[in-house]
């Protein structure tokens, strides 16, 4: 006989639901009892809901993002007594449950995190988070760790699959976590200054009562803003930025859009979509541009997958275009246009943000002359683009009115020098000057 038993949140104290941030098991798992099924996050504080009872998971009821309270159903558990007397053939028909350690599957938004590219100097409202591969952990190699330390990794933008657990059973303490994060800036600053001394030497952040200077409010801050806010810390302290400015003629390229647009009038061409051409191009000319650092090896990537920054009310997420060399103009339009609304619409998963070689961060609809993004690792170089202004440039006898497109091209120094910053920049505004370059 079946011995299904439900799994329902204890009192938590609160009337009020509370969303459900992570699934921590899967259907087919194998649970312990008091294990945790799933975390909570109220204003407060984060949670799990134990398993009552030890088993195998045979249903999971809520999802990342709905909102529940106490006595909410949350699994139905076969209990491990029924699981042992099964009979062979019914537990061969049945999900194969999982080995007896905690499965944790990171949530979509807890990935928004790797690196989002955003100005520091000139920022729109502050961040673009960005979902990251660090951050989105296959289930196979999922961290072991209590929802207090997984909050703690997660402020400090750690990824836990790349910590060590000294606990029993591999467990990650706050304090693995701490030494990780040690470690981690030991070996950034390190690398970026060539010295050793370890760490970077940081004073407390200042704790100011803000009330007795005037009237205040205080909003909770978004989660992805949170996780990005920690990520963007980690890359702007890790990685020594430069940025590179560059203008490109797009005179020639905006009258060869603007008739594409016409005789194409069921799909929006914006620049972007020349930019992630002449992008591609520059990737492939100048293949260290289209790298990640691992350890003392550098990873060369073949493929093409431009990570795109698109402002959501949530906050920025940076959706991948697949193979952007295999795509013509209308498909990438076609394509940008769909994976933007999936973010707006805050559909976008794991797999619409992962991979991506090099971003491209637009502000080309709404203005500014140019900003220093912040590099998405562990990609090697972003491109932020500004608005197209028409100026008078000398074209060796007179002034001629040529529309300019602002490029700010930022890339990581300890992978790419000067010289070929400033190449890869050059060839860009070639390319997008005279687009049939892209052929050759
Ligand atoms: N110069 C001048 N005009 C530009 C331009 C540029 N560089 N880039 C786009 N435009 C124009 C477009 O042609 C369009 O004009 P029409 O409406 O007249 O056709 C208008 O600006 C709006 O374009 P868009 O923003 O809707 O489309 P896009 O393809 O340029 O960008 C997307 C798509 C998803 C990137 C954009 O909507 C977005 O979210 N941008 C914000 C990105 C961001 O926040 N980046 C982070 C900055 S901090 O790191």
């Amino acid at each position: 006989m079946t011995d299904l038993m439900e799994a329902r949140v204890p009192d938590i104290g609160s009337d009020a639901g509370v969303p459900v941030i992570e699934l921590l098991v899967k259907v087919g798992d194998t649970v312990r009892k008091d294990q945790g099924l799933v975390t909570l996050e109220s204003d407060k504080a984060t949670m799990e809901v134990p398993s009552p009872f030890a088993g195998t998971v045979r249903e999971l009821l809520v999802k990342v993002g709905d909102e529940i309270n106490t006595g909410a159903l949350v699994a139905m558990i076969e209990s491990a007594d029924a699981v042992a007397a099964a009979p062979a053939v019914a537990t061969a028909a049945a999900p194969a449950p999982a080995p007896a350690k905690p499965a944790v599957v990171e949530p979509p938004a807890a990935a928004v995190a790797a690196a989002p590219p955003v100005s520091a100097v000139a920022s729109p409202a502050a961040v673009a988070p960005r979902l990251a591969e660090a951050d989105v952990s296959p289930a196979s190699a999922l961290p072991y760790a209590s929802p207090a330390v997984r909050v703690f990794a997660r402020e400090l933008g750690v990824d836990l699959a790349r910590v060590t657990g000294s606990e029993r059973g591999g467990r990650i303490s706050k304090l693995d976590v701490q030494a990780h994060v040690k470690a981690m800036l030991a070996g950034g600053a390190a690398s970026r200054a060539g010295a050793n001394e370890g760490g970077l030497q940081l004073i407390a952040w200042p704790q100011v009562d803000f009330g007795k200077f005037g009237d205040i409010e205080s909003r909770p801050r978004s989660r992805i803003n949170k996780i990005s806010g920690a990520n963007l810390a980690r890359n702007w302290a890790m990685i020594p930025h430069i940025t590179q400015f560059e203008e490109a003629d797009i005179t020639e390229m905006e009258s060869f859009r603007k008739k594409l647009g016409e005789e194409h009038k069921d799909v929006k061409i914006t620049p972007l979509v020349f930019l992630i051409k002449a992008v591609v191009a520059a990737l492939k000319k100048f293949p260290t541009f289209n790298s990640s650092l691992d350890g003392d090896n550098l990873v060369l990537k073949k493929y093409f997958h431009i990570g795109i920054a698109v402002d959501t009310p949530e906050g920025l997420m940076v959706p991948v275009l697949r193979d952007c060399d295999r795509k013509g103009l209308l498909e990438l339009s076609t394509e940008l246009a769909a994976i933007s609304a999936k973010a707006r619409e805050k559909k976008l998963g794991p797999n619409d943000m992962q991979g991506g070689c090099f971003s491209i961060s637009s502000l080309g609809g709404i203005g500014g002359t140019a900003f220093t993004p912040i590099i998405n690792a562990p990609e090697v170089a972003i491109l932020g683009v500004s608005k197209s202004q028409m100026k008078p440039v000398w074209n060796g006898s007179e002034f001629a009115p040529r529309l300019m497109l602002p490029l700010s091209l930022s890339y990581d120094h300890r992978v790419i020098d000067g010289v070929a910053g400033a190449r890869f920049a050059t060839y860009l505004a070639q390319l997008l000057s005279d687009l049939r370059r892209l052929l050759v």
